[in-house]
């Protein structure tokens, strides 16, 4: 029998994104602060923010933009990054979030994979953003530049246009974005999320937080990640919160702007929890005004929670979530703190689970472990231009099998105790094991390659690669393999630890047997 959510329904209304969140005109927040970037103070109020909008979408139409086209956003979080995504999206586009540390092969693939037809970035990522652009087939007048670059249009261009925006013509069923996941299995893909989806996850997730016009929220987790773009940056607009950006993780700025712009409510991963509870700069600070942390994107020790919770005094949550779910599709609500910390809470409104036996298919109960699938307004249409994985993750009943594996109390409470799937976290960020094997196998020294997430000394999940030498390969050495990817994709991403061994476990049909590798690890532990 499914698991429905606890919660009642809520009612989705058909509209597009912009239209669901900007179309008041923000009423009397109009003057509010909607965004405020942390590093610089630099404030933007609701109705400046609308204007903006207008004015981009107006500019990329004149540049040729119109429905259905795709727009890479390579940029860190700042109040901009929030006026390029709503003004592609106003402009009836599509965006392709691209993560900011991406190598310009990685990126290359998202641009030319998605059909990106421009690129959003930013002066300092230009060097990156080109060699991509021309990787993919993108001339350097389809690169736009925030902050302005010689030779390049800048968001001052844009915003100096006369000209009107287009009329809408996207509705709830059209594409908003695709970021890219490798999901259970392979490299990233592009997920296909519609207004619809985006709209769903917000109604979804607004009965269990306490997010009003009165909260300051932290968006430290970046917007290009589905994590930081529906819970921080589209959760505070549709709240009418204010944003409080931050371009990249550090520790000393972090407690900075928490405590100087009075921040409530701050979404973390697990690994800012660690530095939360340990690092002694924190009580340098006066972070009184947090009532809220939140975890999600990997498994929060309830340990490690408490630990934050008693040192700041505040409560502690956790959620769990998906990009391919838009992403919540469980959290521990704003008023049951009392729930265990180690469970990610309840099913969102309008959900349906099912705990699902990997070995048998069949569905469990209280009490047992299945793999977690999920239904819902949130799930996403499928994977782009590949039917073979979104038939691999996607039912004919509409669920979205998750890879991951949990159980449920009588009460509804799900905990995710395992993963099924080959996806590794590091630091909350996703690291394809599939991308690494093809990597690792470009190398002339290596005949063999299997990419397998273990744990290291503090606990954290990190990819460990298995190697198997070719004949010419006796001379290898571990640092030359870590050397030989870290050089070629994106720092978390890198091989953290490597081990090199005779052959690699394959099934009969050449299948890379994980679960053998992950046995001889349990062993070697
Ligand atoms: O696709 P993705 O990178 O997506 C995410 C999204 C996480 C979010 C987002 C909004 C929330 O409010 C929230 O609580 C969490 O990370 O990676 C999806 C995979 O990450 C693991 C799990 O393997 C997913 O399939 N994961 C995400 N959250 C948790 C988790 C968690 N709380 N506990 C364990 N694993």
């Amino acid at each position: 029998m499914p698991i429905r959510s606890p919660y009642p329904d809520v009612e989705i209304p058909e509209v597009s994104l912009f239209e669901f969140l900007f179309a008041d005109g923000f009423g009397d927040r109009a003057g509010a602060p909607a965004l405020i970037d942390g590093g610089s103070g630099a404030t933007i109020s609701f109705g400046e923010l609308n204007a903006m909008v207008e004015k981009i979408a107006a500019a990329l139409a004149e540049r040729g933009v119109v429905k259905g086209d795709v727009v890479g956003l390579f940029a860190p979080n700042t109040p901009y990054w929030v006026a390029s995504f709503h003004g592609v999206l106003r402009a009836n586009a599509i965006v392709t979030s691209a993560n900011s540390l991406y190598t310009p092969g990685e990126l290359a693939h998202q641009l030319g994979d998605s059909g990106a037809k421009l690129l959003i970035t930013i002066s300092p990522f230009l060097d990156r953003a080109t060699a991509a652009a021309k990787e993919a087939g993108l001339a350097d007048d389809a690169i736009i530049v925030l902050d302005g670059a010689e030779g390049y249009t800048s968001l001052r261009d844009l915003l100096g246009t006369a000209a009107e925006a287009p009329a809408i013509e996207v509705t709830g069923d059209d594409t908003a974005v695709l970021p890219y996941s490798s999901g259970t299995t392979g490299r990233a893909k592009g997920v296909i999320l519609t207004h619809r989806n985006l709209i769903a996850n917000l109604l979804q997730i607004e009965p269990l937080g306490n997010v009003s016009s009165d909260t300051k929220i932290l968006a430290v987790l970046p917007f290009f990640h589905i994590y930081g773009m529906t819970v921080m940056m589209n959760q505070g607009l549709h709240r009418r919160s204010t944003v409080v950006t931050m371009p990249k993780f550090d520790l000393a700025e972090f407690l900075r702007i928490v405590s100087e712009y009075k921040v409530q409510r701050v979404y973390i991963a697990p690994p800012v929890a660690v530095a939360l509870a340990k690092h002694p700069i924190v009580d340098q600070y006066d972070l009184s005004c947090v009532d809220v942390i939140f975890s999600g994107a990997a498994p929060l020790d309830a340990e490690l929670g408490h630990a934050v919770a008693k040192r700041l005094n505040c409560t502690v949550l956790q959620g769990y979530g998906m990009t391919e779910m838009s992403p919540v599709s469980h959290v521990i609500p704003d008023d049951r703190p009392d729930i265990d910390l180690n469970s990610c809470g309840f099913a969102v409104p309008n959900t349906e689970c099912k705990l699902v036996d990997p070995d048998t298919g069949e569905e469990v109960g209280p009490g047992g472990r299945g793999e977690l699938w999920v239904k819902g307004p949130n799930v996403m249409v499928g994977y782009l231009n590949n039917e073979e994985a979104t038939a691999a993750t996607l039912d004919a009943d509409g669920y979205l099998h998750t890879g991951d594996v949990a159980t449920v109390t009588e009460d509804g409470i799900f905990t995710i105790v395992d993963r099924v799937k080959e996806l590794i976290k590091y630091k909350g960020y996703q690291v394809p094991p599939a991308e690494l094997e093809a990597l690792l196998l470009t190398h002339d020294k290596i005949a063999d390659a299997a990419v397998i997430g273990v744990r290291d000394a503090e606990g954290e999940e990190v990819p460990k690669a298995f190697v198997v030498k070719q004949q010419n390969g006796a001379d290898l050495t571990e640092d030359e393999v870590m050397d030989f990817v870290a050089e070629r994709i994106a720092p978390h991403k890198k091989v953290r630890v490597v081990e090199f061994i005779g052959e690699v476990p394959k099934s009969a049909a050449g299948k890379i047997l994980r679960k053998d590798l992950r046995a001889r690890e349990a062993s070697a532990s």
